[in-house]
């Protein structure tokens, strides 16, 4: 038999990015324009973000409470002298993300109620002239991420019900439309592309993750004039996919790819309970091996994980985010190898479980899911192993090859015994080295 006529295709890094890399769906950035600057954002993987407002001192909804009626906006607005900062150590939360192993922040700097972080100089609420914290909470919270190397990110709402020139206000009543009055709106586009510059100067963010877009079409939010000047002052910020298509990336919410994404760079943010802010009579948190299997997953698909934290309004952070924050990061520092700086792995079917890449493809990664331990099984693997490393440990395994036909080019299934006693507490990563890039079977089966 020939060799030719055997079906194999084989996988190199610059392919597998090929076939990542289709335009995505809906952002009209040019991706080769930008993949030099999105660089680091692909390789950091993980970064975490914070809900913090006026809402955690009733410990509510952030902004959709008054909006949903579930409190009157007046009563809403009456935790602006509860929101202290009184044991606000900005440099504790940066150290605890750096402790995660997450590579960017991404903190809420103004949310939907209106209420900026900063001391903003448009006339509107914000923490120093409103609180009783009386001061830019912004400030020293960029800084101590800079200390600890950690990157910038800007939460901006689009939206703000609190403004007097802003249409949208409780869910069932609006101040006006914008095609009554549109000087009016044109009041609002000017106060808040305001704001947003003043953030920019101010603060630099390496990343601004806007939120709220879909109340208004691209040409009202001026979305691509709010591209330019951000980008005119700071060119290597990258932006979140919620501008009307004026984005970088793509941030899916909550909801959990099974199919991996066709987007050359996306983020899924997820809370740890089932709120964004501080919300007490919310216990519903996930553990940290779930929190652990779905950032493993997200990576294996090629994305980030932008997971929530919501700290109270004396600016401490509820002790069961910082457990699954804890939990994370000894997780990663054990077996981060197999996260950070790689990318995605085997296409679906070679093997039951989360893969990664290294960057020249030599080096395999497999997650066992669960408490997989015993014999696993990779499918379609032509590449010669040279060798097997329980990642985080000095222990080394054998691989059998089974079933292998001696006159075929379709290779046989590789068999690894991993033993209990070797198991992660969460998830066990295998390292294989392999001869070459991974070189992979992707046939019937059969003859060739
Ligand atoms: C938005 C905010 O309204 C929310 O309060 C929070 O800040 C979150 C991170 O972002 O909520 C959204 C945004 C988009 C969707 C759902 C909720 N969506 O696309 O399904």
């Amino acid at each position: 038999m020939k060799k030719n006529s055997v079906c194999l295709y084989l996988i190199t890094v610059p392919l597998l990015l090929l076939h990542l890399g289709t335009i995505s769906a809906q952002q009209k950035t040019n991706p080769d324009s930008i993949r030099k600057k999105m660089q680091w954002f692909a390789d950091a993987k993980l970064g975490i973000f914070i809900h913090w407002g006026i809402y955690s001192v009733n410990g509510i909804d952030e902004s959709w409470s008054f909006h949903n009626k579930k409190i009157s906006y007046e009563n809403y607005m009456k935790q602006l002298k509860g929101f202290t900062a009184s044991k606000y150590n900005p440099q504790a939360w940066a150290d605890l993300i750096k402790e995660s192993g997450a590579g960017y922040a991404v903190i809420t700097t103004k949310h939907h109620d209106g209420v900026a972080l900063w001391p903003t100089k448009q006339h509107h609420y914000n923490v120093m002239d409103n609180t009783p914290a009386k001061r830019d909470v912004l400030k020293p919270f960029y800084k101590a991420l800079d200390k600890d190397g950690i990157r910038r990110g800007a939460y901006f709402s689009l939206i703000d019900w609190s403004y007097p020139d802003y249409p949208g206000f409780l869910k069932d009543s609006s101040r006006y439309k914008v095609s009554d009055d549109p000087r009016r709106w044109e009041k609002f586009q000017h106060f808040f592309q305001a704001q947003i510059a003043e953030v920019n100067q101010l603060y630099r963010p390496d990343l601004w993750w806007f939120d709220g877009d879909w109340e208004h079409s691209p040409e009202e939010w001026q979305a691509k004039k709010v591209r330019e000047e951000i980008l005119n002052v700071n060119p290597l910020a990258i932006i979140n996919g919620r501008l009307q298509g004026y984005g970088d990336y793509e941030t899916p919410e909550q909801n959990f790819p099974v199919s991996r994404p066709k987007f050359n760079w996306w983020e899924l943010c997820m809370t740890t309970n089932n709120n964004w802010g501080y919300h007490p009579d919310d216990t519903n948190y996930k553990t940290p091996f779930e929190v652990i299997s779905i950032f493993v997953d997200v990576v294996s698909n090629g994305g980030n994980l932008l997971l929530d934290i919501g700290p109270k309004e004396d600016g401490t952070i509820p002790p069961e985010q910082v457990h699954i924050l804890r939990e994370l990061g000894k997780w990663n520092k054990k077996n981060g190898e197999a996260i950070f700086g790689k990318v995605p792995g085997l296409p679906q079917g070679h093997f039951y479980g989360p893969t990664t890449l290294s960057k020249d493809s030599t080096i395999l990664y497999l997650f066992l899911p669960g408490q997989t331990t015993g014999n696993i099984m990779v499918k379609g693997l032509v590449s010669t192993i040279k060798d097997i490393q329980v990642l985080g440990t000095t222990v080394h395994l054998k691989p059998k090859i089974v079933g292998k036909i001696s006159w075929s080019a379709v290779p046989g299934l590789v068999f690894i015994n991993v033993p209990q006693k070797y198991k992660d507490p969460y998830i066990t990563v295998l390292k294989l080295n392999l001869d070459k890039p991974v070189q992979l079977y992707g046939g019937h089966g059969g003859l060739n």
